[in-house]
């Protein structure tokens, strides 16, 4: 591990994750590195959990504020919750300890969208961060840090934090160095530029990390994977919505709408998002381009088949197969494959320029467009927003995608009203299920209700639907986004009371 720290002045400040972690006091926020399970720490985080647990057996209430880039893994977050050492988890989630004490009332969590986080934090607007924890590749002789499997908002951590400790990986590739863009060029209002990224595959940045070498009180050797889960391979419904993208694609380019080698593409992640690549790979289109937040083996797939020439992207997200193939041959990958800090892969005014194709997962949609993506039956988080809303706001075409039934069809994932939204009206433009596709583009509320009944819905929920529509057409007071109130979140009421939505 000796080699993958250079500075000799750092080489002194290594030490055991069990010193590193005394040196975080109760009540501080802490940045962690890590996204969708890439790049997180590996030791300091259970070393502290541990901490945590003697106080809190001692009768000494301790806490901390956890910020990351979006979703870690069980030895931090889950390790954190268990012990119930959170005060306040943000900006992105998906663990399910974690999950159960934030629905329980006992952690509170801030959902933010990803690529605001680290403009709060230079703003002010989330307090004071006091540590960062983050895991690099390796630390150069001056002092500069290779990043590591994901960037998620690492600059900004080693930039705000007042104490920096580093966990020095070295399971992380060598050959990562090089493939990192980090942009330093971010100032504040009113003294902002514009970001000089044009393509996808523009590099603005450089490839290392910086931190000032005297807030660094800890280094930490590990040798530890990432978090890689396997996904399961596509099922009937995740085929049938990619075959509907795949036509709707190709329909908009005949129309003259789309370019042949399509927009960039940011896909979301999960099953469906994967065969929705998995679909492009066997798809007309070549010349592919990524601007998305994280990279999964889909987009690793038809990088090798030579399908998609470049990808943008925050972190790594893939299964341990994908993983040893990337492994194998990364340094082939590093010409097609650019990590970025989360406020650029995420960015507003990127996302716009480019003109991305965002693909998103969602819980529910109500018959006039309004997407849930985070909240089961209103109040029960889920995951969080990600960067579903970055990108649904400012993309060329906006589209979400579910199957049109859950919990083995006691639930329609179409409902009169969104029990919660993420992604109101004006940002949806695209819905799909298994049953088909609803091109909400230049529809009124009303046009998209019969739209996404007849096209989305499943035949189980549809007449129910369009006669919640059509009574509401005839009873609500305000004719332009006809509800009948009273019978709005009734759908959801009677599941959560007898199981069933009908
Ligand atoms: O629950 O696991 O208990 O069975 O929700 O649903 O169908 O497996 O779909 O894994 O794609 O997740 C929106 C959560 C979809 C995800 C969401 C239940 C269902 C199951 C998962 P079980 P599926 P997915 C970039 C973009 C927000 C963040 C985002 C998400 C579980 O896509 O978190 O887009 N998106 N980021 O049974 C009750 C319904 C339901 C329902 C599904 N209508 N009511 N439960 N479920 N529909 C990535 C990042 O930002 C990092």
């Amino acid at each position: 591990n000796a080699d993958r720290v250079l500075s000799p002045r750092l080489r002194n400040k290594i030490m055991s994750a069990e010193a590193a972690a005394a040196l975080i006091p109760s009540g501080v926020n802490v940045g962690m590195s890590g996204f969708t399970g890439a790049g997180y720490p590996k030791a300091v985080p259970a070393a502290l959990a541990k901490r945590i647990m003697d106080a809190n057996l001692n009768g000494k209430n301790f806490k901390i504020g956890v910020w990351t880039g979006a979703s870690t893994a069980p030895e931090l977050d889950g390790a954190l919750a268990m012990v119930d050492g959170v005060e306040l988890r943000l900006p992105y989630q998906s663990d399910p300890t974690c999950r159960k004490r934030i629905n329980a009332g006992e952690m509170e969590y801030l959902d933010m969208h990803l690529s605001q986080v680290a403009q709060f934090v230079w703003f002010g607007f989330l307090g004071k961060l006091d540590v960062a924890v983050v895991e690099v590749a390796g630390i150069l002789e001056d002092g500069r840090l290779v990043p590591s499997s994901s960037v998620g908002n690492n600059k900004t951590w080693l930039d705000q934090a007042d104490k920096v400790i580093l966990e020095v990986n070295s399971w992380q590739n060598p050959a990562l160095e090089g493939m990192h863009d980090i942009y330093y060029g971010t100032a504040l209002p009113p003294y902002r530029k514009p970001i000089p990224l044009l393509k996808t595959d523009d590099r603005i940045g450089e490839p290392y990390l910086r931190c000032d070498p005297d807030k660094i009180i800890a280094v930490v050797e590990t040798h530890t994977p990432d978090r890689n889960s396997a996904f399961s391979a596509p099922d009937e419904n995740s085929r049938r919505i990619a075959g509907h993208i795949l036509e709707f694609l190709e329909h908009e380019v005949k129309k003259g709408r789309l370019p042949p080698n399509l927009l960039p593409l940011q896909s979301g992640v999960g099953n469906i998002a994967n065969a929705v690549m998995a679909g492009l790979n066997e798809g007309p289109f070549d010349n592919l381009t990524a601007y998305t937040e994280v990279l999964q083996d889909g987009m690793l797939d038809l990088i090798k088949s030579g399908k998609l020439s470049c990808a943008s992207a925050t972190a790594f997200s893939l299964s341990p197969a994908a993983l040893s193939e990337l492994n194998a041959d990364l340094a082939r990958y590093r010409e097609r494959i650019i990590l970025r800090p989360q406020e650029i892969s995420n960015h507003p005014e990127l996302i716009r320029r480019l003109g991305v194709i965002a693909m998103n997962g969602m819980i529910e949609a109500d018959i006039y467009g309004n997407v849930n993506s985070t909240h089961v039956m209103g109040t029960r988080i889920m995951n969080g927003i990600g960067g579903s809303g970055d990108f649904a706001r400012n993309a060329y075409i906006s589209i979400f995608m579910t199957p049109s039934q859950a919990k083995g069809g006691d639930i329609s994932c179409i409902v009169p009203m969104a029990s919660h939204v993420d992604h109101t009206e004006h940002d949806v433009q695209v819905l799909v299920t298994e049953q088909g596709l609803a091109d909400l583009r230049g529809l009124s509320p009303k046009q998209r209700a019969r739209v996404i009944i007849d096209n989305c819905a499943h035949p189980h929920f549809r007449p129910a639907l369009m006669d919640y529509y059509k009574r509401s057409l005839m009873h609500s007071e305000g004719k332009q986004t006809p509800h009948l109130l009273d019978e709005a979140l009734s759908w959801h009421l009677k599941y959560l009371r007898g199981g069933q939505m009908l």
